[in-house]
């Protein structure tokens, strides 16, 4: 299936901020726009698409942080905005949430590329906790209205980077982690639906893992190289902050795994790597598995990993496993990625979880008690003073 093409649009200060840093690294990706209010930032971001939002409402200034001044921009300018969509199979729409411009107006942004029938997919951060509680409230309210109107969201929340940026560094430079982390995802996705798959996976398999997930969608990417490129890459899966450790992957109810590499890639590096990632799984995932060829990629192995996260409010799976189970997901597994070049897709049945076989989760009142309470209860850390 050809994916077509996907329009990507930045909306406010950091969602373009984020495209920005797309451009600077990677010239390939087409059909960048960028949206915004503050039409003198518009002209300096780089991107060639822009569309200024709301002169009448915000007279060409940002909204200094309301969200209602960012829709009513939005609306002002539908007409402007609704150019964006023609021929364009499915749009990817890019917000910062915490301020006034990317929370207020991508709703609308998603509502209008929905209506022109393109599948809409929407990408947001949400702040870090040294921002402060009044933009955590207002990124979360904006969530909300992003999340009725786009057809799947995926939330990236700045603070799981922290640990990666240290309590020491500027704001600034947290900033550009957070640019760095997010466009790496967004390529990894561009060319997740562009890309000649040995073991395909497509748009549709993205479509088909965001079904009904409401609440929790995770994208991480990742790119090693080296001798031991495949147990690197299985280790930075597991320490990953963007992934909690590991525990967005061991928890998840859906997982996409997509692996690329360079002509000296062999089929027994892309089993051993998706035996240690699915190990790390639990045992009724529902696994998409692609892996390509790239001659740009030779000595080097990346995976994109998408993860939807089990919601609290949803049944505890039924506890699978047996051995002779785990031997036939694994036959499974080993004859999809050695021989078959069709898609690799596995539902129930999924490869064993290693030492931890025998172990079945604690469930009480419907809840897995072996995943922290504050994990459970989505409470995060602090680390304001
Ligand atoms: N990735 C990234 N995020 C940023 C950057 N600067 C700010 N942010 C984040 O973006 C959130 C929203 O701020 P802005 O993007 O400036 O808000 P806006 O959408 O432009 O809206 P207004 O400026 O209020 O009209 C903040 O709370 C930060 O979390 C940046 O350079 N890069
Ligand atoms: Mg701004």
């Amino acid at each position: 299936m050809n994916s077509g093409r996907v329009r990507f649009v930045g909306v406010g200060g950091g969602g373009i901020r984020i495209l920005s840093r797309l451009y600077e690294r990677w010239r390939d990706v087409p059909d960048l726009a960028a949206v915004h209010t503050n039409a003198a930032l518009l002209e300096r971001c780089g991107i060639e698409r822009r569309v200024a939002i709301g002169a009448t409402t915000t007279d060409g200034l940002s909204t200094g942080g309301d969200p209602e001044l960012g829709r009513r921009a939005a609306e002002e300018s539908i007409a402007d905005l609704s150019g964006l969509w023609p021929d364009v199979r499915w749009s990817c729409v890019v917000a910062a949430l915490g301020g006034g411009t990317g929370g207020g107006a991508a709703p609308v942004v998603c509502r209008l590329s929905r209506e022109a029938g393109v599948w809409t997919l929407a990408i947001c951060t949400l702040p870090f906790f040294f921002e402060g509680a009044g933009r955590r409230r207002r990124a979360e309210e904006c969530l909300r209205r992003i999340r009725a109107a786009a057809d799947a969201v995926i939330v990236i929340p700045n603070q799981r980077l922290f640990e990666w940026v240290g309590a020491e560094a500027p704001a600034t430079r947290a900033f550009e982690m957070v640019d760095d982390v997010v466009s790496t995802a967004l390529r990894s996705l561009w060319r997740l639906t562009t890309q000649r798959w040995l073991i395909h996976v497509d748009l549709a398999d993205l479509r088909r893992m965001a079904r009904g997930a409401e609440s929790a969608l995770t994208l991480a990417a990742f790119e090693v190289a080296g001798d031991n490129r495949v147990a690197d890459l299985i280790a930075r899966v597991r320490e990953s902050p963007l992934l909690e450790q590991g525990h967005v992957v061991s928890s998840a109810r859906g997982l996409l795994l997509a692996a690329v590499g360079g002509p000296d890639l062999t089929l027994s590096e892309v089993d051993r790597l998706f035996h240690g990632i699915g190990d790390m799984a639990r045992s009724d995932v529902e696994l998409h598995i692609g892996a390509a060829i790239d001659p740009e990629y030779e000595g080097r192995l990346g995976l994109t990993l998408l993860a939807t996260e089990r919601l609290p409010s949803e049944p505890p799976p039924a506890v699978a496993g047996d051995a002779a189970t785990e031997t036939s997901a694994e036959q499974k597994i080993k004859k999809e990625t050695a021989q078959t070049p069709v898609q690799g897709r596995l539902s129930l049945e999924t490869p064993g979880k290693g030492r931890f076989k025998d172990m079945e989760p604690t469930y009480f009142e419907g809840e897995d008690i072996d995943v922290p309470a504050f994990m459970r209860q989505g409470i995060r850390l602090s680390r304001e003073p």
